[in-house]
């Protein structure tokens, strides 16, 4: 007689109960590898999390950092010019588990575009907006449509304005703001914007929530040229010549610029000081890098606040 075990049917049976014992391997096996790679990506994801949160603290620290200087530089001088303290690259510095730089800027070298509604003299701001924009090679008219998007009625500014009209006929629609920018960004809704343009643009305007000067003192080249009617590059030559030395002390030393003369320069809006400021924090912790960019804003007894805070737009 033969054994069970030597019989077809019993060589069946062993097979597969051999074939579900190799099964039962295999999934535990698998198991375990999924619960392994379960963990390490739950162990990375625990330490993404706290690194972003160390990398914020870093960008809390850079504000506080950038906070000192620009009180510190009140204490040194009453102007702001790129000679300042303030002006000066924090180069990447190596913190523990990675590296912070910074950099401040003066948001008051630009023309303010929010300045086209709050400014109490419009018209010339107008004036110095439409430069610009010709002076980069834009049509004027791209005044229009920014003050209707600015402005809280929904008249249509002639020419070349828009309202409600042109958005909500737009895929989604959507309605003109009518107040001011939140971000130079805005500008990509807003009719004739290409997103050339608003590239092109962007060096030399910001969208601050108030009526600000510009600070003869930090401005660029591009946006001295708007300040009165036919200057060229070489008239402003020196007064870039005189930024980089510290600056002009008093206004007149300014306005009394040769360049200026016969050319309709009005002082209205212009400083030699600046009350805010752009912070740029880079911050690489682990794999998390994080690009912030917070305004400050420093008032007249040199106390800094953060009045916003935000990733940088790319
Ligand atoms: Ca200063
Ligand atoms: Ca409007």
């Amino acid at each position: 007689m033969l054994r069970r075990g030597h019989s077809p049917a019993g060589q069946r049976q062993q097979g597969l109960a051999l074939i579900i014992a190799i099964l039962a391997v295999s999934m535990a096996a698998l198991a375990a590898t999924a619960m392994a790679s379960r963990q390490q990506v739950d162990i990375r994801r625990t330490a993404n999390i706290l690194h972003l949160e160390q990398a914020n603290l870093y960008v809390f620290g850079g504000e506080a950092w950038a906070g000192r200087i620009l009180r510190q530089d009140l204490k040194n001088n009453k102007t702001d010019s790129r000679k300042d303290i303030w002006a000066r690259v924090l180069p990447p510095i190596p913190v523990e588990g990675g590296q912070i730089s910074g950099s401040i800027q003066d948001q008051q070298a630009r023309f303010n575009l929010n300045s086209l509604l709050l400014s109490a003299n419009r018209g010339l701001a107008r004036q110095r907006y439409e430069r610009l924009l010709d002076e980069l090679g834009f049509d004027k008219s791209l005044v229009d449509s920014l003050i209707d998007w600015l402005d809280a009625d929904s008249n249509v500014t002639l020419p070349d304005g828009a309202e409600d009209g042109e958005y909500l006929g737009r895929t989604p629609p959507y309605r003109s703001a009518n107040r001011p920018l939140a971000s130079v960004s805005e500008l990509l809704l807003i009719k004739g914007y290409t997103y050339a343009i608003y590239e092109k643009l962007r060096p030399f305007v910001c969208a601050i929530n108030a009526n600000t000067t510009i600070n003869v003192n930090t401005a660029s080249k591009e946006v001295l040229l708007t300040l009165a009617k036919n200057l060229t590059d070489s008239d402003v030559e020196s007064i870039v010549t005189q930024q980089e030395n510290g600056g002009f002390d008093t206004m007149n030393e300014f306005t009394a610029n040769s360049a200026f003369s016969g050319k309709g320069l009005s002082a209205d809006d212009l400083s030699l000081n600046s009350h805010h400021f752009l912070l740029t924090t880079n911050v690489m912790i682990g794999r998390i890098q994080q690009q912030v960019e917070s305004l400050l804003y420093r008032d007249n007894s040199g106390q800094v606040t953060v009045r916003l805070r935000r990733p940088v737009e790319h």
